[in-house]
Formats: structure tokens, sequence, C-alpha cells
């Protein structure tokens, strides 16, 4: 019984070491990384990629992209922030018919995506990943 208890306790000290060396060693890394991301953090985004907008689905409620239409000033920029965890783009024109004009090209996670819009007009853009992906830019 007591032979038990001694190996049991032993596994434990080693479960603890193991785990605040671990919990350590990614300490040692973390700074560095948080100190880069802040900004990203910062940045206040004009239309946002929710969750789980890779899957179809968002079309129907018109939230692929939030808001899915934003008007802006002419000589405005527009930001949008990718919140989902997989890749999408924001980019000109309808599905397989890039406009040319404006492409962010894959954006990781929370990244960022700015467009200066110079021209009045209507601006359709979607994600080349996912072709439910529609949102409109007007400018006035
Ligand atoms: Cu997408």
């Amino acid at each position: 019984m007591l032979k038990k208890i001694t190996v049991a306790s032993v596994v434990i000290a080693v479960i603890i070491i193991i785990s605040i060396s671990l919990s350590l060693s990614s300490d040692d890394v973390l700074p560095e990384s948080t100190v880069e991301e802040t900004p990203s953090i910062e940045v206040q985004a004009d239309v946002i990629m929710p969750t789980k907008v890779s899957r179809p689905g968002c079309e129907e409620t018109d939230k692929c992209y939030i808001p899915s239409k934003i008007t802006v000033e002419k000589d405005s920029s527009v930001t949008w922030i990718n919140e989902d965890s997989a890749f999408h783009s924001v980019t000109s024109g309808v599905y397989d018919e890039p406009t040319g004009l404006f492409d962010s090209g894959y954006m990781d996670p929370y990244q960022t995506f700015s467009y200066v819009f110079d021209t009045s007009g209507t601006y359709d853009y979607y994600c080349t990943l996912h072709p439910w992906m529609e949102g409109k830019v007007i400018v006035e």
C-alpha cells in the first residue's frame, strides 16, 4: 500500500515538473510574439469576416462579410479583418471575374487589409476561396 502511494506521488511529481518546465518554456516564447501581435489587435476594422464562413450558409443571412454592404465617402479607406480561423480574401469583382482593382490575397487569421476608394461608385467584392462570400462597398 505504502509502495503504491510512493509510486503515485513520484508519478505526480514528474507530471508537475514536466508541466512547469513546459509552461516556463512557453513563457520564454510568449513575450516576443505578444509584442508583435499587439498592434494588429488594436486595429479598428470596418468589415469583419466572422468565424465559420468557410462553409456555405453565411450567404443565407448575408453575413459572410459583416456588414456585407458598407457606404463610405470618396477618398476613404475601408479595412477588413479576418476573424475566422481559415484563409479568406477580399477581391474586387464577382466570383471568377475579378476586376483587378484590389485583392488582399489569402489573409491569415486576424490579418487586416485596407483599400482607399478614390472614385465614387459601387464595388462588388468576394472571397476567391469561398464563392458564397460576397460584399459591396458603396463610395459616395
Ligand atoms: Cu473565404
